[in-house]
C-alpha cells in the first residue's frame, strides 16, 4: 500500500482519498496489511489491505446501522455474537443496550484489536467490559462448530476479498442461521449496491432461500466509495418495520448520532435501482 501525503483506496476506475498527517501503525499480520493513519481532517483512519474500514470522524454512520435496527426490533436481545468487528465499534454500540447479558466477539486478526487498543480510544471502550468475551478465531469455523444460540449475530466484516471472503457464502449463512434462536436476527455489511451490484443481488437471492425475512438496509457512510452503503437484515421471525416498536427507542436512553426512528424506517425505503436489484 502506497502512503505519502495522501492515501487512496484505489479501484479500477475511481479512487477515494484522504490527506495524511502521520503513519501511526503499519504491520503485516498473518492475514492482512493493517494500517492506522492520522488524517488531516477525519481523525485516525484504519485500513486493511488498502481498503478503508473507518475514520474516527465518520464511523458512527456504519456502527449505528449495523447494530441498532436489529437490537431495537428484537424483543429481548440478551445474547449477541459479533463476527469480525476487531476495531470495537460494533461492540461499543451493542453494549449500550441494557438487556444484553453477553457478547461473544470472534475476530480472526489479533492485530486489528491491538491497533484499536493503541489508537482508537473512542472505539475500544467495550473490550474490558465483563459482558464481552473476545475470541481470536475464524468466524466461519466458529459458526460451523458452535452449539451456542444467539438472539443477534452481527457480521462486521471487511470486504469480500481476502480473509473475509468466506463470510459471504451460503455455507456461512446456513451455519449462522443454525446459531440463532428461533426469533434471532443477523445483520451483515454487504457493500454498496452502487459498487458491487452483482454481489448485492446474489446475496439477497441466496439468503431468501435461508431466512423467512431477508431485506437490505440502505444507509449513508461517507468513509466508503460512493457513500451509499448496504447491510442485510436477515431474520427468522421479526419484520424490521412491522415488528418495530417505536416506544422502545423513545423510552431508551441510548445516545446515537445517526440512528433514530425515522432513519430506521428510511433504511428500508429503497431507491428504484435497489428494488430492481433485489427483484421487488
Ligand atoms: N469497504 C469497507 C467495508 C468495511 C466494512 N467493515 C468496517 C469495519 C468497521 N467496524
Amino acid at each position: 500500500m502506497k502512503i505519502d501525503s495522501w492515501i487512496f483506496e484505489a479501484h479500477d476506475d475511481m479512487k477515494h482519498g484522504y490527506k495524511v498527517k502521520d503513519i501511526l501503525y503499519h504491520q503485516q499480520s498473518k492475514y492482512q496489511e493493517v494500517v492506522v493513519l492520522e488524517t488531516e481532517g477525519y481523525g485516525k483512519a484504519l485500513y486493511l489491505d488498502g481498503l478503508l474500514m473507518l475514520t474516527e470522524k465518520h464511523e458512527f454512520f456504519y456502527h449505528d446501522v449495523i447494530v441498532h435496527p436489529a437490537m431495537f426490533v428484537h424483543k429481548n436481545p440478551e445474547y449477541v455474537l459479533i463476527i469480525g468487528g476487531g476495531d470495537g465499534g460494533s461492540l461499543r454500540e451493542v453494549l449500550k443496550h441494557k438487556e444484553v447479558k453477553k457478547v461473544d466477539m470472534v475476530e480472526i486478526d489479533e492485530k486489528v484489536v491491538e491497533a484499536s487498543k493503541k489508537f482508537f480510544p473512542t472505539l475500544n471502550i467495550g473490550f474490558d467490559n465483563p459482558k464481552a468475551n473476545i475470541m481470536f478465531d475464524d468466524g466461519i469455523k466458529f459458526v460451523k462448530e458452535t452449539n451456542n444460540k444467539y438472539d443477534i449475530i452481527i457480521v462486521d466484516s471487511s470486504d469480500p476479498i481476502g480473509p473475509a471472503e468466506g463470510l459471504f457464502n451460503e455455507d456461512f449463512y446456513r451455519n449462522a442461521y443454525k446459531s440463532l434462536k428461533e426469533d434471532g436476527i443477523i445483520v451483515s455489511q454487504v457493500e454498496s449496491p452502487l459498487f458491487y451490484e452483482k454481489f448485492f443481488k446474489a446475496h439477497f437471492e441466496m439468503n431468501r432461500k435461508i431466512f423467512p425475512i431477508a431485506m437490505p438496509m440502505i444507509g449513508f457512510e461517507p468513509d466508503y466509495p460512493y457513500g451509499m452503503w448496504g447491510y442485510s437484515f436477515l431474520s427468522r421471525k421479526y419484520h424490521p418495520l412491522n415488528d418495530f416498536n417505536e416506544d422502545k427507542v423513545i423510552n431508551s436512553d441510548i445516545k446515537t448520532r445517526y440512528y433514530n426512528i425515522e432513519v430506521h424506517k428510511a433504511l428500508f425505503a429503497y431507491p428504484n435501482f435497489v428494488r430492481d436489484l433485489i427483484g421487488e
